[in-house]
């Protein structure tokens, strides 16, 4: 039934069949985390830098209830301008493709479409999370129970500082999930490099991210693997400033009742105006190196 409901380009059909290094992309960044046209320049700049990075890009999304692995010129367009575009999370999906919607696929539900497609790297901007105030709210994102059972290597600039990172770091370790640090000790804080939160384990290349991967494959693990890559000393935010427009834009969306689905695509949207611009540039820095650290590790991973 599945191979109905799933469609994956001729390219990226021949890099899995060939073991070459096909990284999968993310579509909720595109359709409700940046604005046009800025969505649409960064998606195309991403499969870009994987391309340079020596691997096959496959942005995945829901197009008429169908899972599309490496998506058309005109798809990233539809999906950067529609207005309708659902989010689709693992709770979502099922619905959206029996239903024959449109879909823009969130971290866990990437996740989920690239290990049905058999891709197993992907890279995105920040994960999901635990979000500040989760103890009353219980907003925890569902992509980080994904990790748990998702066998698919994600980089990632950390977890945004409208998230709890320490107890986003805790939810990890007790679903067992392996975090790994690129080039750092510390879990990245999306904006700015360092946390203060220490990671599990430290890898200061390309290989040993792969290497560590391999292994938990072949023990068995159905878990992910949670990589996190700071964004380049350049372009990071002062810590301090862009703290106080986080906590002005957690107070708004307080303030606006913003619930749910919502929440993080209203915190990355109000954050833009606040910092007039300014977030938006470093989001699209950091997933750019994302891609590019991400497809380093697919090409040492098939060496
Ligand atoms: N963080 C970002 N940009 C994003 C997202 C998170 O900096 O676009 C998106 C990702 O698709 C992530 C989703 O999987 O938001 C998490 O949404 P929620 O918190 O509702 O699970
Ligand atoms: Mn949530």
């Amino acid at each position: 039934m599945l191979k109905h409901s799933l469609v994956i380009n001729r390219e990226v059909r021949d890099a899995i069949a060939d073991n070459r290094a096909v990284v999968a992309l993310e579509s909720t960044i595109i359709s409700h985390g940046m604005p046009y046209p800025q969505n649409v320049e960064t998606a195309r700049l991403l499969e870009q830098t994987v391309r340079d990075n020596g691997g096959v890009p496959a942005t995945i999304a829901i197009l008429n209830g169908k899972i599309h692995v490496g998506l058309a010129e005109d798809e990233l367009e539809f999906l950067a301008t529609d207005k309708n575009i659902a989010k689709a999370s693992r709770r979502d999906l099922p619905a959206l493709l029996a239903g024959g919607r449109h879909a823009a696929t969130t971290v866990a539900a990437t996740m989920i479409c690239s290990v049905l497609a058999g891709v197993r790297f992907f890279a995105t901007g920040g994960i999901g999370g635990v979000h500040r105030g989760a103890a009353e709210s219980m907003d925890v994102s569902a992509d980080l129970r994904e990790f748990a059972e998702t066998p698919v290597l994600v980089v990632s600039a950390g977890a945004k500082a409208i998230l709890d990172i320490p107890l986003t770091m805790e939810y990890l370790e007790t679903m067992g999930v392996p975090v790994l640090g690129y080039c750092t000790d510390e879990m990245p804080a999306f904006y700015y490099a360092r946390s203060g939160v220490k990671v599990p384990v430290r890898v200061d290349s390309a290989g040993e991210a792969a290497a560590i991967f391999k292994t938990s494959l072949a023990m068995g693990y159905r878990s992910g693997i949670l990589v996190g890559n700071p964004i380049p000393e350049a372009d990071a935010l002062d810590r301090d400033k862009i703290e106080a427009c986080i906590a002005q834009a957690v107070s708004d969306a307080d303030l606006h009742g913003v619930k749910g689905q919502q929440v993080t695509p209203f915190l990355l949207g109000r954050l833009n105006e606040i910092t007039g611009g300014d977030s938006l540039k470093t989001n699209i820095s950091l997933v750019r190196n994302n891609a590019a650290v991400c497809t380093k590790i697919a090409v040492e991973f098939f060496k």
